[in-house]
């Protein structure tokens, strides 16, 4: 996917600002989101680019990071910059698209920096909480890494292997990832859902979801999604 460069996302952050005088309140929602987070950059690696070899060789792990991961991070901070102009323009027929490429660019994104982070050129040891963690739910690590590596040579096409940590029973799964977006951003923390399933709504509104979900947002405890979102910045911290 061609992506654009540095110039025209603040072309796009700044066109939106400019725009945000004439357009109301979703204008100025866009004028503070220009104003917002910095763009993604890509994280150096924590290693030389021949510190891994031979399991992966110097020009193997340069292309990986320096093409790949850095094309991730491009497209990431593109499809930011588009979702930003159409929230600034009102275009919602474009939302479909980007929240794809939003997926795709930063699943791609956040996989690339855990899988450069969680390689290191000597092999170390668990600590102290994790092989409690491991043991306790595995046996041991020769059969986590067993399982892992089982899970990670049958991912159907192109993916990944995964270790996770599932914060509601505070247990360790081994999970495959296909391709590795599914319109989610592995590693985002939910917030806030809303359920689509027909269940949810069809006695009602049968085929009109749209009102439902207008519905609903006046109805959402943003009170309990910010405390939600004070516990993610705390667990992240
Ligand atoms: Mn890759």
């Amino acid at each position: 996917m061609e992506t654009p460069s540095r110039r025209e996302m603040f072309k796009w952050a700044g066109a939106s600002a400019a725009g945000a005088a004439v357009l109301g309140p979703s204008a100025q929602v866009s004028r503070a989101a220009a104003a917002g987070p910095a763009p993604y950059t890509l994280p150096d690696l924590p290693y030389a680019c021949n510190a891994l070899a031979p399991v992966i060789d110097e020009r193997t792990l340069r292309i990986h990071h320096d093409r790949h991961h850095a094309g991730y991070v491009r497209g990431l901070n593109a499809a930011l910059g588009r979702l930003n102009a159409a929230r600034g323009s009102g275009d919602m027929a474009s939302i479909q698209a980007l929240s794809q490429a939003l997926a795709f660019h930063g699943s791609g994104h956040v996989l690339h920096t855990l899988y450069f982070a969680n390689l290191s050129p000597r092999a170390t040891q668990p600590t102290a909480p994790l092989t409690r963690a491991i043991v306790g739910q595995f046996g041991s690590l020769r059969s986590l890494t067993t399982q892992l590596a089982a899970a990670t040579a049958t991912v159907a096409g192109s993916g990944w292997g995964m270790l996770a940590f599932e914060p509601i029973g505070r247990r360790l799964f081994v999970l495959q990832i296909e391709k590795h977006e599914n319109q989610m951003v592995c590693g985002a923390i939910p917030l806030l859902v809303i359920d689509v399933w027909e269940h949810a709504y069809y006695l009602h509104y049968q085929n009109r979801r749209t009102d439902y979900i207008k519905a609903i947002m006046t109805r959402i405890h943003w009170a309990e999604v910010g405390r939600r979102f004070g516990a993610a910045l705390r667990l992240c911290a």
